[in-house]
Formats: C-alpha cells, structure tokens, sequence
C-alpha cells in the first residue's frame, strides 16, 4: 500500500516538476525550433507512458494485493492484450521518430544560395575561413599547415587567395541569413555546437562535415566542442555573435585575406634592431630580462608567441586591467610598434639575439612540481620548450619569478579574462589547477629542471 502511494507522488511530483522546472531550453536563435518540437513530442510520448505504466503498477499493488485465500490465476497467453500492446508500443515509436527524419531531412539539405563558412577545429581552439569575394574556397593541405600556413593554405590556389582567414575564436554571422558550416579538423575529432542553434555536428579529422543554419536573432552565443578531445577539451570554447549585414561586413573586413598574410613580409631583424632601443631599456640589451624592473626574459621564446603577445598589449585583451600593475607598464610601450611589420621585425631581432637559460631563483618540491607539470606538458610539451600548435609557449629557461606571476594573474583573471584573449582564457582555467602558493613553486621548480 505504502508503496502505492508513494509511486504515486513520484509520478504527480515528476509532472509537476516538469512542467514548472525553472530549467529548459535556452532560448532558440536559429530556424531549427522544429527541433525543439521533435523533443517535445518525445516528451509527451515517453511522458504519457511514464504516468500510465506507474499508475498501473500502483492500481494492481492494491488490486491484486496479498488477501487471505486469494490464489494467483495463470495465464501465459492474451492475444488481445499482445496485439493491444504492439499497436501501442508501434504508434508511440512511430510517432517519436518519424518527426527526426522530416525534421533530417532538411538538416542535410542546405538551401540555395547559402553563404558558406569554414569551421576548422584543432586541440583546444576554433577558427575560421570565410570564401572571399570569389565565393570559394581555396584548397588545402593538412601537411602545409605550419606557423605562417596555419590554415595550411594551397598557395599554388588561385580560389584561395582571397580567402578570408580567422584566427580568432570568434565568428559572426549575419542574421536571417542562411549559412552552411563546413566542418574540418587538424588533429582529433571535436564537435561544433552553438546550443541556442540546436544543431551540431562531428569533425572527423580526414574529412569535411557541414550544417546548416539561418540565425534569427542577434545576440551573442557560446560555441562549443562537445566531443572529449583531450586533457583541455573542456577550454575549448568559442563565441558566435549574430548581428546586422553591416557590423558584420565591418567585422569580416577587418581580417586580412590569405594573399594578405603571404605579403606581410618575414621580420627584417636589422630593422627591428633600432626599435629594440625602447625595450631594452626593462629587459635589457641581451633581452635576458630584468627583475628589478619585472620585464621578464624574451630572448629563446617563439616568435609567434611574442608577436601575439605585443598585439594583445596593443589592443587591451592584455595589460589593461587597473590590478595589473605590471601589465599596464608593458601596454604602452608596445605602442611604439606601428604596424603588423615593426611587429615582425623587432621579434625577429629578438629571436636573433643569442639565448641562454634564465637562472633559477625559486625552489619548491621538483617531486611533486613534476607530478603538477603532467597535465601543462599537453600545451607546454614534456620538454617546456612550447608546442605551436597548441599555442602553449616556452616556459623551459624562462624567467620562473616571471612564470609565477603569470600564474598567479591568470588565476585571479588578471590576465586571460579579456574578451579577445582566446588564448589566455585556457590558463585562466588551466591555472586553477595549481590551487596554493606552495602548487606553483612546486611546479616552477620542476620546469627549472628541464
Ligand atoms: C617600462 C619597461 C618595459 C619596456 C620599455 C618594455 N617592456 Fe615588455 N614588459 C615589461 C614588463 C614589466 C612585462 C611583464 C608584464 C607582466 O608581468 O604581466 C613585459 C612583458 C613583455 C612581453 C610578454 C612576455 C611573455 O612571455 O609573456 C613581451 C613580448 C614584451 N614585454 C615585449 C616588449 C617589447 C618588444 C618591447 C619594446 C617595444 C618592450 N617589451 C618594452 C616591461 C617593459
Ligand atoms: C590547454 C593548453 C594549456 C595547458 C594544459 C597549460 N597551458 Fe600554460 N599556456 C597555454 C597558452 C595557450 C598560453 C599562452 C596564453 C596567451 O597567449 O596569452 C599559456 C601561458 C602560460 C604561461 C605564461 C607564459 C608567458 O611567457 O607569459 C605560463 C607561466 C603557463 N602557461 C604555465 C602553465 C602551467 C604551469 C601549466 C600546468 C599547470 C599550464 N601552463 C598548462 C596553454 C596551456
Ligand atoms: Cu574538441
């Protein structure tokens, strides 16, 4: 009896709580609210048999109870009841998929005249390509792909030259325009979702996927990678921001095309030389950097990763923030860099400049450091010597009272938590792992042994 009534409330409160749960589907932002319906039926389906099967079971626990001199009756057919069943269990299937195939049936096909956009995932970033004004794509090969080919570009590919490339992690699309997202991989299979889209799709590196859909309204939304891709699977997040055609022609002009990143010229480093005046001023001539003034040591680390870093101190996704003390003297002094060109060449003078490994000036538990260290040789290598593709840089011989600040303003997002630093937003989630003073002298230690 007891077990009646509780069966019961468990079916009342379930109702109940389905239908006045502050949790459901966020809002959708694209065509694909038949989507929605296709659950929602399942919903109602599954729902419906859920309430009846229980109050079965809870009306034949009192019917059939134990009562003195009652006898079970034995009845191993009932075609009635079995054909009953079938229909029902028949219909109620039928009726929870046929809605996902005429709902599939438009996924896989795009409509006329869609505009397209490559998705291209790699461990643990997005970016993107757009056709150009060409309307196509250039092609590509994965084993082009390098620093200065990062989308591994065809340059023999006239169709590509005009390509559009988006080395960002953010992508925006025009509203109430239909778009087909071609899908490709660099590494591992990875999984685009934008969950206010409702549609997502595998990667699978080899191959193209693609899906479609028309944004219907503006706003700003998480892309994200919903297949386990390893160690940082769970950084690997993205924005979509829907908007008008004009912010968002703005926006795309302001990429450069891949014939456009061919010309920007290698660094020249006897150019880069004189401008290095104003720099060796805090991290010295040598650029083995200086404690006293906190400029850390420059010399020995990626050029890619130097020039990114002067970028972000030019547009605020660095050394902005009033608790960055020493972030905001670096800020201006990467003004004196006029353009992408001065950029290059005063790195490339950097990374001319001979390079011998920082000394070590704190001590921890290397023991222990080495363990911490397992999950940063993902990005940083077993070696701490930097993995392009990944985007980790060299922290081998590197300024470790330099490294330990950094760790400590990336767990108190003072740095990495701009909207346009993509890439510091990983160690801002990566540096939680460290979770005392004593966790990041452990490790820096350790990395002072490689
Ligand atoms: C006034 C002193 C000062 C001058 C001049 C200066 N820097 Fe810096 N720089 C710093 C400080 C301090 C930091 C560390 C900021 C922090 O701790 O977050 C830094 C950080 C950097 C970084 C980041 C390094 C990393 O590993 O993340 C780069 C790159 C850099 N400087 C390049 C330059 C270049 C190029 C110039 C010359 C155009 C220059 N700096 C001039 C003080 C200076
Ligand atoms: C998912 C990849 C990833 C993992 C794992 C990772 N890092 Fe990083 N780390 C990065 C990236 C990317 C940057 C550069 C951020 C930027 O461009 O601003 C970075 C930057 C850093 C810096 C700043 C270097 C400099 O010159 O300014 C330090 C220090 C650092 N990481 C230490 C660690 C340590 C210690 C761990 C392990 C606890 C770790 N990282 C784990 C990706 C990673
Ligand atoms: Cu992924």
């Amino acid at each position: 009896m007891a077990l009646a009534v509780v069966l019961v409330l468990l079916v009342i409160g379930s109702v109940i709580f389905h239908f006045w749960s502050p949790w459901w589907f966020t809002e959708v932002a694209s065509n694909w609210g038949t989507i929605d319906d296709t659950i929602e039926i399942t919903f109602w389906v599954t729902g419906l048999v859920f309430v009846a099967l229980n109050i079965f079971v809870a009306v034949a626990i009192i019917k059939y109870r134990q009562k003195e001199g009652s006898r079970a009756y034995y009845e191993p057919e009932n075609k009635k009841l079995e054909i009953g069943l079938t229909v029902f269990t028949t219909i109620g299937v039928a009726l929870m998929l046929a809605p996902g195939l005429v709902v599939w049936a438009k996924f896989v096909n795009v409509p006329e005249g869609a505009a397209e956009v490559e998705v291209v995932g790699q461990q643990w970033y997005w970016s993107y390509r757009f056709p150009g004004e060409d309307g196509r794509f250039g092609t590509v090969d994965a084993r082009l792909i390098s620093p200065d080919n990062p989308f591994g570009m065809n340059p023999d590919d006239d169709n590509g030259q005009d390509d559009v490339l988006v080395m960002s992690q953010e992508l925006h699309l025009p509203v109430n325009k239909p778009v087909k997202l071609l899908l490709r991989s660099k590494d591992v299979l990875h999984n685009y979702t934008v969950a206010q889209f409702r549609v997502k799709m595998d990667i699978v590196p080899g191959m193209v996927s693609y899906m479609w859909l028309t944004p219907t309204r503006t706003g700003t939304f998480d892309a994200l990678c919903e297949e386990l891709c390893g160690v940082a699977h769970f950084t690997m997040r993205g924005r979509v921001v829907v908007e008008e055609e004009d912010a968002y022609q703005a926006w795309l002009s302001s990429y450069p095309t891949y014939a456009e990143t061919v010309a920007t010229v290698k660094g020249n480093a006897n150019a880069g030389q004189a401008m290095y005046a104003v720099c060796s001023a805090c991290h010295g001539a040598d650029g083995a950097g200086n404690l006293a003034l906190n400029a850390p040591k420059l010399t020995g680390q990626h050029p890619w990763y130097l020039a990114r870093q002067i970028k972000h101190y030019q547009n605020g996704a660095r050394g902005a923030l009033e608790e960055d003390n020493y972030g905001r003297q670096m800020a201006p002094m990467a003004s004196t860099l006029v353009n992408d060109q001065a950029i290059a060449n005063v790195v490339a003078y950097i990374d001319s400049l001979p390079d011998k490994p920082a000394p070590a000036t704190m001590s921890g538990d290397i023991e222990r450091g080495k363990e911490l260290y397992t999950t940063c040789a993902a990005c940083h290598a077993a070696d701490g010597h930097g993995i392009w593709s990944q985007n980790g840089p060299r922290l081998a011989g590197m300024s470790d009272w330099y490294m330990s600040n950094q760790l400590r303003n990336f767990s108190r997002a003072v740095r990495g938590a701009h909207a346009d630093d993509a890439y510091g937003v990983q160690m801002v989630l990566m540096a939680k792992m460290l979770r005392s003073e004593k966790d990041i002298a452990d490790v820096i230690a350790y990395i002072n042994t490689l």
